[in-house]
């Protein structure tokens, strides 16, 4: 295998804008679509910033099929597309796009250092777009290829924020108006300036911002836990008891204060709370968990199987929030999700609009499949976004569907996404008020 690489590697086309046009000549090739029979002879990378910015590869078969993924690492964007230019892309030549599994181990043992968010958003883009490749071969959506659909449509919940109570009824008012079944909701806290997912102008949360240097926030934990489960209990008082609320704490607390505002939140019987302390230490959800029945989510920030190892095995959480790009595509999640239901946890795909429409796709096809699915987070993308990466999903009445395209159904306009140039942004950082850095 090693020398049949090396040899088609040697004679294979290297990355390079006329490969497709070249590459799909040869499509009509007698037996070509047969598995193993294609070989791979692009790999490109693609930054776009059609409102924020999106890194995509691009991998080109002989057989003249494209397949896309998502490569994007808010803040980080161009450490992944590196990787992949120089570290990943040419290795990826010659090799048969069918055997996802074998190059998911190639990419993840090959590079000796294991895991961590830049490798594993690489290899997650490789496997997106190889999966993506075998459901264009196969005439079949990516939800068929890995077992068909439990479920048509999965349910998601979008994001409601106001900088008080008053501004934060009349965005869930506004949402529901929408369709939405499933609610996050988040608030500003008196005596706090720009917090974590709090909107301000009305727009949809955006917290990547442009400058030298992140920009700054200020955060004081007790004026939140004074302030948070008063304004939540006013939301479900608000909306009766149906509509499934969701809560972002964001890494911000200790495990005690993250216990307390647990507890605190009881009444509210939330959908979930979320990141509730960090995670780095799984065994700190312990203690979060012998104080409360609130529904604990983590995840968005995890990359493999290892980072959730205790958390499902202990059965510390109830929703497991990694998604398809950042925990190394469709193949490693699937892993994830199967081991998560060993502790009957259920999956809640991250879904922020930093992540490219690419991943929402893949992510819809994953959820369809999913035995254990949770919920699926949606925020819409811009219209320019929508409009670059033009797509099989859609959303109604509160729920999403993937679509039956072949692949993800995900396609890029390569055209007009050149005319959005990469446009360099950064995420916030927060400090306590005597200066000490603390979690964003
Ligand atoms: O802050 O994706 O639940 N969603 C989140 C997101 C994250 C962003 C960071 O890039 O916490 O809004
Ligand atoms: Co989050």
């Amino acid at each position: 295998m090693t020398d049949r690489a090396v040899t088609d590697r040697a004679v294979g086309a290297r990355p390079g804008s006329d490969r497709a046009g070249s590459a799909r000549a040869g499509s009509a090739r007698a037996g070509s679509a047969r598995a193993g029979s294609d070989r791979i002879v692009a790999a490109e990378v693609l930054v776009t910033s059609p409102g924020r910015n999106f890194v995509a590869l691009k991998i080109v078969t002989a057989d003249g099929l494209v397949g896309w993924g998502d490569a994007t690492l808010n803040g980080r964007e161009l450490a992944v597309a590196e990787y992949l230019r120089e570290h990943v892309c040419p290795i990826l030549l010659g090799r048969d796009p069918a055997r996802i599994e074998d190059t998911w181990q190639y990419l993840y043992r090959g590079v000796y250092w294991r895991r961590g968010a830049v490798t594993m958003a690489a290899i997650g883009a490789v496997d997106l777009a190889l999966w993506d490749i075998k459901g264009k071969a196969a005439g079949m959506p990516v939800s068929q290829l890995i077992g068909g659909a439990v479920r048509d449509r999965v349910l998601c919940y979008t994001h409601a924020t106001g900088a008080d109570t008053a501004a934060l009824l009349d965005a869930v008012d506004a949402t529901r108006a929408r369709g939405f079944q499933a609610i996050r909701v988040q608030t500003g806290v008196p005596g706090l300036g720009a917090i974590y997912g709090v909107a301000r102008d009305g727009a949809g949360y955006e917290p990547a911002g442009r400058g030298v240097g992140p920009v700054e926030e200020t955060w004081d934990t007790d004026a939140y836990l004074r302030h948070v489960p008063g304004a939540l209990a006013e939301v479900r008082a608000h909306v009766g008891p149906e509509l499934a609320l969701l809560h972002d704490a964001h890494h911000r607390l200790t495990p005690n204060q993250a216990a307390r505002l647990a507890k605190a939140l009881e009444p509210v019987e939330l959908f979930w709370l979320e990141d509730v302390t960090p995670a780095e230490n799984q065994e700190a959800f312990r203690l979060v968990r012998q104080h409360t029945v609130t529904p604990l989510a983590v995840g968005e920030i995890f990359n493999t199987i290892w980072d959730c190892k205790d958390l499902i095995q202990e059965q510390l959480i109830d929703f497991i929030r990694t998604t398809v790009v950042g925990a190394g595509g469709v193949t490693h999640l699937r892993r994830i999700a199967d081991f998560a239901a060993v502790g009957q946890v259920r999956t809640g795909c991250h879904g922020a609009t930093d992540l490219s429409p690419v991943t929402m796709g893949a992510a819809l096809h994953f959820d369809t499949w999913v035995p254990n699915f949770g919920i699926q987070e949606y925020m819409r993308h811009t219209p320019e976004t929508d409009a670059v990466f033009p797509h099989a999903y859609s959303f109604s009445q509160g729920l999403m569907q993937p679509g039956d395209a072949p692949g993800h159904g995900v396609d890029i306009d390569e055209t007009l996404a050149a005319k959005y140039p990469y446009d360099p942004r950064q995420l916030p950082v927060a400090r306590l008020e005597d200066g000490t850095m603390w979690n964003w």
